[in-house]
């Protein structure tokens, strides 16, 4: 977001270009009720324009800058004053439709103000009337239109009423952006994609839709500041050509400057022309952060849309199912916080106990897991999940070290290094030593890193089993040396003299080996290297890139990546190295399942699926979804195959079942990032059901430890064990035992089962 702010403020301080240019119009147009007051009265931070339940604004609401509140009515050619919000409130709302002339012109202080002024439109489709009035402020070429749609998007009389004044927009190449208001809370994504494609047709090459929450801050802020954006867009565009012939004349004041011969004028024109030089410099700098800045405030857009369409809101099934049971795990979640923070029951069941059980949930986090061959899209996906382009991808193998992203409200990159990373640059396959070429360059590249070599402690060779230590500058030599010598006994193999290859501790035949191969390097750090990249910083992205590929992903002991993103309140995402990557550390065939993961997304190149496929270790796995990538480059016939080929022949190579549809999915990660994809949008709803079916099994298998808990609780007091108060005790946790119970009469498995087996819809 920095980049944004920066460019907001530089062109600020051009302010006195901007005292010369009138302000330019934004107007905020819509459905009736869609929450265009409630939206603007968000960007004043102020309740100025009236919000009703019912057609509320009749006539257009003009706000512009001032000092102090101030409003005027010009109605039928006359002017009133309006002393205060609640007369206007009175007159807005009895002008009814099919009487109306005129305007409201509000002047205040919000800063929203000071760089553009804003118009409160009445609802398209009211009436005829306002319908002509709405035409009327689109012929008057506003700066930008901001169409706010209802949490269900595009109907038809939107369609109709956008269809007649299309021409009207397109002749007046006005900016026009439309945007979909969730703010019941429940969105799933479709109305994103359905509006997308009607205003394709309808108004081709200005289909950008936003979706946004006029409940929600983060919203607001966000329009704001793509508001403030374009506006100095257009500013800066406006003040370009006064820049230039500005440029042309400085040299020439510079020149008569140095003329002048009285002091005090020579300092005063001089730092006149300082001041317009700086101003100029400004403006140049904002004007090449405009494309940049543009381009963030969509990612950030993009990444609100992802926040309010992803895994915290389940899609309509999820909500048809859970409405049955709802609020069950949300009580039982209370239940569960209220009897931890219960001071006499904590005394009664001993620890580990309740507040044990407490934490548990609090902490339990989902971890999904992405892996597959490299250049599979993995971290594209991920990268499309967090709502942009953050996680370094590259069609050669670009991940070398297995990242565990999670929420964190800044985005940043923290690595660690091992304390003793372990080389092992020659290997022995079939009796004979064969050099390992990756680990012998990564090896021989850390130690001409002066930087990094400096904070080796200590360094060990082992040429069999046991290390032993050597000086620190004998490492290069060493390697060198093994290396020679393995080339030498190559090219004598080649001659065919076998015999002599065979080194001295494994043949006493052949003591011609002056030296046993180096086959282990063990370094010792003087302290274990922390790393904390800020990703939002190119310089500290690029670092983080380069020190979480080879040579230094050899030392590395875990990447973690931080990120606000909302679907990793509930889960962790791991990235991994492709299993068949060249850059995969130590042993190449095995993928890197070394951590716990509750879901597994195996992800296939559609483009050649046969070779990505190999027997997955999944047998104790919970949950795994087969994910086809690069759906955008198969055709529909290629498509089917390639999921029949997953779904039947693969399973049936083992012996096994069908796969269920449920399990297979075509996407494209690419399209995904950029914009929209059906495929990743069901499997991001499935995803987030297997969270919330998982959290929900947790919950109800804590109730069940819980039960246990209070009965043995019970038992106690009944035998008189816990002391004075037994019986208040007992009645106690009789309650609590009675709150469990209805609760898990209920809450039993609320919909989790039958969820999973729902096909994506
Ligand atoms: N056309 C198309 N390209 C894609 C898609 N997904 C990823 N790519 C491209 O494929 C390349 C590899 O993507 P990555 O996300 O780096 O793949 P990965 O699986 O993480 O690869 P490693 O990190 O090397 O294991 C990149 O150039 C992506 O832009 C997709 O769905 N369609
Ligand atoms: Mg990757």
């Amino acid at each position: 977001m920095e980049d944004v702010y920066k460019l907001i403020n530089q062109a600020r301080e051009l302010g006195r270009f901007w005292s010369d240019i009138r302000l330019p119009e934004v107007i905020f147009m819509g459905p009736v009720n869609s929450g265009k007051s409630t939206l603007i009265n968000g960007l004043l931070q102020s309740e100025i324009c009236p919000v009703d339940a019912s057609p509320c604004t009749f006539i257009p609401i003009r706000l512009t800058a001032g000092s102090a509140f101030y409003a005027e009515a010009h109605l039928r050619g006359k002017t009133r004053r309006i002393m205060d919000k609640r007369q206007l409130a009175d007159l807005v709302r009895r002008k009814a439709p099919g009487k109306v002339t005129g305007s409201i012109e509000i002047r205040h202080t919000a800063d929203i103000l000071n760089w553009c002024s804003l118009v409160d439109a009445p609802g398209s489709g009211l009436s005829t009337e306002t319908d002509r009035l709405l035409d009327k402020l689109v012929a008057g070429s506003p700066a930008e239109i901001i169409f706010l749609l209802h949490q269900r998007g595009m109907d038809s009389s939107i369609h109709s009423y956008l269809n007649g004044i299309r021409k009207l927009i397109q002749s007046g190449n006005i900016n026009i952006s439309f945007w979909i208001n969730a703010n019941t809370g429940l969105s799933d994504g479709s109305t994103l994609r359905e509006t997308v494609a009607s205003l394709r047709q309808l108004l081709p090459g200005r289909s950008g839709v936003q979706l946004i929450s006029t409940k929600d801050h983060k919203s607001i802020e966000l329009l704001s500041l793509y508001i403030k954006t374009s506006m100095a867009g257009r500013m800066l565009k406006q003040i370009e050509k006064q820049l230039r012939s500005m440029d042309g004349s400085l040299p020439v004041r510079l020149g008569k400057i140095t003329g002048i011969k009285d002091d005090g004028e020579f300092l005063r024109q001089f730092w006149d022309l300082h001041q317009d030089a700086r101003q100029l410099l400004l403006a140049r700098e904002a004007i090449s952060s405009l494309p940049g800045a543009g381009g963030r405030i969509h990612w950030l857009l993009n990444d609100n849309a992802r926040r309010l369409v992803l895994l915290d809101v389940p899609s309509g099934a999820a909500l048809k199912q859970r409405g049955k049971h709802s609020g069950q795990p949300l009580k039982m979640e209370q239940l569960i916080k209220e009897m931890a923070g219960d001071s006499i029951l904590n005394k009664i069941i001993p620890a580990p106990g309740l507040k044990d059980l407490a934490e548990k949930i609090n902490n339990r986090k989902c971890v999904i897991e992405v892996v597959g061959t490299f250049s599979s899209g993995k971290t594209t996906f991920l990268n499309a999940l967090l709502g942009e382009s953050i996680l370094p991808t590259g069609d050669k193998a670009t991940t070398s070290s297995t990242v565990v992203i999670a929420y964190g409200s800044e985005k940043k990159a923290v690595v660690r290094s091992l304390l003793q990373p372990v080389f092992n640059p020659v290997r022995k396959k079939d009796g004979k030593y064969v050099p390992d070429a990756r680990e012998m360059k990564a090896l021989q590249s850390l130690i001409n890193d002066k930087e990094f070599f400096s904070v080796v402690a200590d360094v060990e060779i082992a040429v069999e089993k046991s290390f032993h230590r050597i000086p620190k500058d004998e490492l290069a030599a060493a390697l060198e040396d093994t290396l020679s010598q393995l080339s030498r006994e190559k090219k004598a193999g080649s001659a065919g003299k076998i015999a002599s290859l065979l080194p001295g501790f494994i043949s006493k035949k052949a003591p011609s080996r002056e030296n046993p191969p180096l086959m282990a390097v063990r370094l010792t750090l003087s302290n274990p290297l922390r790393f904390v990249f800020d990703l939002d910083n190119p310089g500290q992205r690029e670092r983080y890139v380069k020190i979480t590929s080879p040579p230094y992903s050899f030392i590395i002991e875990n990447v973690e990546v931080f990120h606000p993103s909302m679907p990793l309140r509930k889960a962790y995402l791991v990235d991994t190295p492709g299993w068949d990557s060249p850059d995969n550390p130590r042993d190449v065939k095995k993928p890197v399942f070394s951590h716990r993961a509750d879901i597994r997304l195996h992800f296939l190149h559609g483009k050649h699926l046969a070779s990505d496929v190999r027997d997955p270790p999944e047998s104790s796995l919970p949950e795994v979804y087969y994910v086809i990538n690069f759906a955008d480059t198969l055709n529909q016939l290629e498509r089917e195959k390639a999921s029949l080929f997953i779904r039947i022949k693969l399973p049936a190579q083992s012996g096994k079942q069908p796969l269920p549809y449920p399990r297979v999915y075509m996407i494209s990660a690419l399209e995904a990032l950029r914009g929209g994809d059906e495929g990743f949008s069901r499997l991001v709803r499935q995803l987030a059901r297997g969270v919330e079916d998982r959290h929900l099994r947790m919950l109800r298998e804590t109730g069940e430890q819980l039960g246990s808990m209070l009965g043995e609780a019970l038992e106690r007091c009944s035998s008189g064990r816990t002391g004075s108060g037994d019986s208040r005790n007992a009645a106690k946790i009789k309650k609590y035992l009675e709150e469990l119970k209805s609760l898990s009469k209920t809450s039993n498995m609320p919909g989790g089962n039958k969820l999973w087996k729902t096909p994506g819809c």
